[in-house]
């Protein structure tokens, strides 16, 4: 195609985006490939200032990730060990695990986010109990527990319906599911990263049935390992498929491939340019799912400021003590306070709002000076704007 045809196929799709007309196939591909990547990422921002304006989200959380012992033996992860006994295998006794929580206890914490490894070695009250000693301790704490991949395996393993393990989980204390283990779900793909751990049609199933059960979920994709672009849209297209049956899906969550210390390491990882136009391409395509978040952990945190102006408009979180990307090789930091948070959303230019899981509004920016952030940084946008646009003439 020339440039002018284009352009003019550009206008065409974002004629059909301020129409509020879902995108086909074609325009997620054509999205990917539009070499003016400005204006992918400009079409992005209008829908996501349509449904924020210049809100951006953030939670306070930590991750426990009880075990790594896992029976997958994923292509690209990096976290898993495939025996108890096998090194740096480790697996946390119920006192560890509540341990993790003693250690934050006058932390203004709302969410713990729990992912493990498949252990068929441990019995099911392990896991139960895992989110039971936590609920104990605190009561009102939310835990998202679990991707659909170990919830599939606890009902092959434990001889459960996926309502079944779904039900006896939310009797300890789960809150919601996270949306890992979604990867890309095209068959092709899966059979060459993940190929032995549950297919993208159980993946879909353990949401739905989340979903009709009342539970929130969010989902994810893993790009920049073998999967093409076409298989990326795909894939949108199938977590879209399910919202418009069920609607529990809150976020999605592009995951950029990390490549150190697993056997994809050959492998580049993906750009700043791929990132952000995936996270676009992911506000475009998703129209029926209300957020997209940015898991600064694995984009570092000078894309995540810039990816607010590209669909994102939420932030996770201040996450600490992470193990799966930091065995990949992420070299971010592990800790963000709210404070560092709350700077780096300001200096987007965008107003941080602090929600819990289920975005309840906790807490609004109203541009007040916090310790530790320059005067400049805490002017709210529209007058940052207009600071801006006058320092320009
Ligand atoms: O399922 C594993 C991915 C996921 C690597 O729901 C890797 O709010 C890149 O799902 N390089 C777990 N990715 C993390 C996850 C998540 C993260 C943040 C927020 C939420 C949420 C969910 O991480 C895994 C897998 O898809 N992963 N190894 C790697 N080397």
């Amino acid at each position: 195609m020339s440039p002018a045809t284009d352009s003019a196929r550009f206008r065409t799709v974002a004629d059909k985006v301020r129409a509020g007309e879902p995108l086909a196939f074609d325009d997620g591909v054509f999205l990917y490939r539009y070499p003016d990547l400005l204006a992918v990422g400009a079409l992005a921002n209008e829908v996501r200032e349509r449904l924020h304006g210049d809100r951006t989200y953030f939670n306070i959380n930590f991750h426990i990730n009880p075990t790594n012992v896992c029976e997958a033996d994923c292509q690209f992860c990096s976290f898993a060990r495939l025996q108890p006994g096998m090194p740096q295998a480790y697996t946390m006794s119920l006192d560890e695990i509540r341990g993790k929580l003693v250690e934050r206890k006058d932390q203004p914490v709302t969410e713990i986010h729990i992912v493990s490894g498949l252990h068929g070695g441990v019995p099911w009250s392990w896991y139960t109990d895992t989110l039971r000693v936590l609920k104990e301790l605190r009561p009102d704490i939310h835990l998202k527990a679990f991707t659909a991949v170990e919830i599939h395996f606890f009902a092959e393993k434990y001889g459960k319906s996926y309502a079944q393990a779904l039900r006896e989980l939310v009797d300890a204390g789960l809150g919601s599911l996270p949306g890992g283990g979604a990867e890309i779900f095209a068959d092709r793909v899966r059979r060459k990263i993940c190929r032995d751990k549950a297919t993208a049609e159980q993946w879909l199933e353990v949401h739905r049935t989340a979903h009709r059960m009342g539970l929130r979920s969010n989902c994810t994709m893993l790009y920049g390992t073998v999967e093409t672009l076409e298989e990326r849209v795909d894939h949108m297209l199938r977590l879209r498929a399910l919202q418009d049956e069920t609607g529990g899906f809150q976020t999605f969550i592009p995951l950029a491939f990390h490549p150190d210390g697993n056997r994809l390491d050959k492998l580049p990882r993906p750009t700043g340019v791929d990132s952000l136009r995936t996270y676009a391409v992911g506000r475009l395509m998703l129209h029926n799912i209300p957020h997209i978040k940015a898991y600064w952990i694995m984009i570092g945190l000078d894309t995540a400021q810039i990816a607010q102006s590209f669909g994102v408009d939420d932030l996770d979180g201040t996450v600490q003590e992470e193990k799966i990307y930091h065995m990949a090789g992420a070299d971010t930091p592990q800790v963000m306070t709210r404070t560092g948070l709350i700077r780096l959303i300001r200096e987007a230019g965008r107003r941080a709002v602090e929600r819990d899981t289920l975005y309840e509004v906790r807490w609004e920016d109203d541009g007040r000076p916090l310790p530790g952030i320059r005067v400049e940084a805490s002017v709210p946008y529209s007058r940052h704007r207009k600071r801006v646009e006058l320092s320009v003439l």
